[in-house]
């Protein structure tokens, strides 16, 4: 039986592959979720029969437009955008947007994958889906940035709304991005449809704790991860990596509870801050003036500067990858595991390469994989669009609890799920096989979807 649901799932993979040539990113973040899918098919036959998994790996949407728009000297530019609207089986299309050089239709689709399985497993009314464009806003002037994103939402709000597709922030898309992009929808659509998108100001709409969301949310899953091993976050030294929006909040929620942050970077280097990093600082370089953590080491004589270094080269306890997909290879995994690292959650989405999980999962460290750990940002997003739906605003203190209280349940569910299919302390496992059976029996239920 093991050998016959085994076969069928590499079938079901190699026809994505064909189906979808060139789109490595896609394939790979298939490939980690079919992986998981063996004892699920045989408990539940009827996926296979209705053959949930083709379906889940076809999204129900794919928009892929011109963006046309005008530097600050007049030249004409031209970007493309992108809107994949996986599944929506569970709520309307929920996902952040992000603007990157790197971006293709490949990348858009594995993250709107991941964001399907990770809003499941939130637990509130979202699907899946995931948007950006191939634009690179490091050194854009804030008038190029409003012109940019108004010609992307002239394009994109046609396929909007509150109950249909609702995107946010993810690289390259903070709060300033998703001012001009509101505005633009409401100059267009002549509605101020607060819940359209989520990230917004706090004045016009937004939810406190969305901005720290993410970065607390992992934070909280890690202190999680370490309280079943009788352990806490109190005195450990942790290292995470990137320096924008999730890892700012990841550095300010692991000082909070005791931890020692002595490294952060950015995609040209390194930062070694032995007595902990200056987190005020970084807030200042990257969120006010939007400079290079170069700069960090001006003001700090004692910190290092290791221009193109590797973070992951850095002794510590914990890990937390916060800045892009595949930053953490098998051979970073095999150095943090021999340096005695015993916990790694992923603010990012799929931060380490297969080979990389294969090292955690061997070792047996406790590995909080991207689509449970960094759950808080989106979750916190539903929240957002809750308080939008009733005209509401709530205080800090009482988001934050309900973003506590969501990121536990996660925890407690890929743990309990992986325990039950008999992968104990697997939470790939556990957040893959939880969050599937949660989308499938929603489809099935659903008919023809
Ligand atoms: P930001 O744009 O705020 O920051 C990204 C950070 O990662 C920067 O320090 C950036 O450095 C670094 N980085 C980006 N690309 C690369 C690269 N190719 N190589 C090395 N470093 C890189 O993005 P976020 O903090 O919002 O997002 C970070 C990760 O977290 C992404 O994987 C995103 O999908 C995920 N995430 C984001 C959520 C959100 O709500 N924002 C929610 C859940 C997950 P540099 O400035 O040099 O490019
Ligand atoms: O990857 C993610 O979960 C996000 N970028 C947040 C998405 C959202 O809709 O809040």
């Amino acid at each position: 039986m093991a050998v016959v649901v085994d076969e069928q799932i590499e079938g079901i993979y190699q026809q994505v592959r064909a189906k979808n040539p060139g789109e490595e990113e896609f394939h790979q973040a298939v490939k980690e979720v079919l992986e998981s899918l063996g004892p699920v098919l045989a408990k539940y036959p009827e996926f296979a029969h209705q053959k949930i998994i083709e379906r889940i790996c076809e999204p129900e949407r794919q928009i892929i437009f011109r963006v046309p728009w005008q530097d600050d000297k007049g030249h004409f530019r031209i970007n493309r955008g992108f809107r994949v609207e996986f599944n929506s089986a569970i709520g309307p299309y929920k996902g952040g947007l992000r603007f990157h050089p790197s971006v293709y239709l490949g990348i858009i689709k594995f993250l709107g994958f991941e964001q399907l399985f990770k809003n499941a497993l939130t637990g509130l009314p979202i699907g899946g889906g995931k948007g950006g464009a191939d634009f690179d806003p490091k050194g854009k002037s804030d008038n190029e940035i409003m012109r940019f994103c108004q010609s992307f939402m002239t394009e994109l709000y046609r396929h909007l709304g509150e109950y249909t597709d609702v995107p946010a922030g993810d690289t390259g898309v903070g709060g300033r991005e998703l001012g001009y992009l509101c505005g633009q929808y409401k100059r267009i659509t002549n509605r101020y449809e607060s819940g359209v998108l989520t990230g917004k100001g706090t004045g016009w709409g937004g939810s406190l704790v969305l901005t720290e969301a993410t970065g607390y949310g992992a934070v909280y899953f890690v202190r999680e991860m370490l309280k079943v091993r009788n352990d806490s976050l109190e005195g450990k030294t942790c290292v995470v990596s990137g320096s924008g929006n999730v890892a700012i909040y990841t550095i300010e929620k692991l000082q909070q509870l005791g931890a020692i942050v002595v490294a952060c970077s950015d995609s040209n280097g390194v930062i070694v801050h032995d007595r902990g990093i200056d987190l005020a600082l970084v807030k200042r370089l990257k969120e006010v003036e939007r400079r290079r953590i170069a700069d960090y080491a001006t003001t700090h004589e004692d910190a290092r500067y290791i221009a193109g270094g590797n973070i992951w080269d850095v002794p510590c306890h914990v890990a937390m990858p916060s800045a892009t997909q595949n930053e953490l290879t098998g051979r970073d995994a095999r150095t943090l595991v021999a340096n005695g690292c015993f916990a790694v959650a992923e603010g990012a989405n799929m931060p380490t390469t297969p080979e990389g999980v294969k090292v955690f999962l061997d070792a047996k460290i406790a590995y909080g994989p991207g689509k449970a750990a960094n759950a808080g940002g989106v979750a916190t997003s539903a929240l957002e669009m809750q308080q939008n739906a009733s005209r509401d605003s709530w205080t800090f203190e009482f988001t934050e609890k309900k973003l506590d209280e969501i990121m536990t349940r996660i925890h407690a569910t890929t743990y309990q799920t992986a325990e039950e299919f008999g992968a104990p302390g697997n939470y790939v496992l556990g957040a893959n096989v939880a969050s599937f059976i949660r989308v499938a029996q929603a489809m099935v239920a659903l008919g023809f979807i």
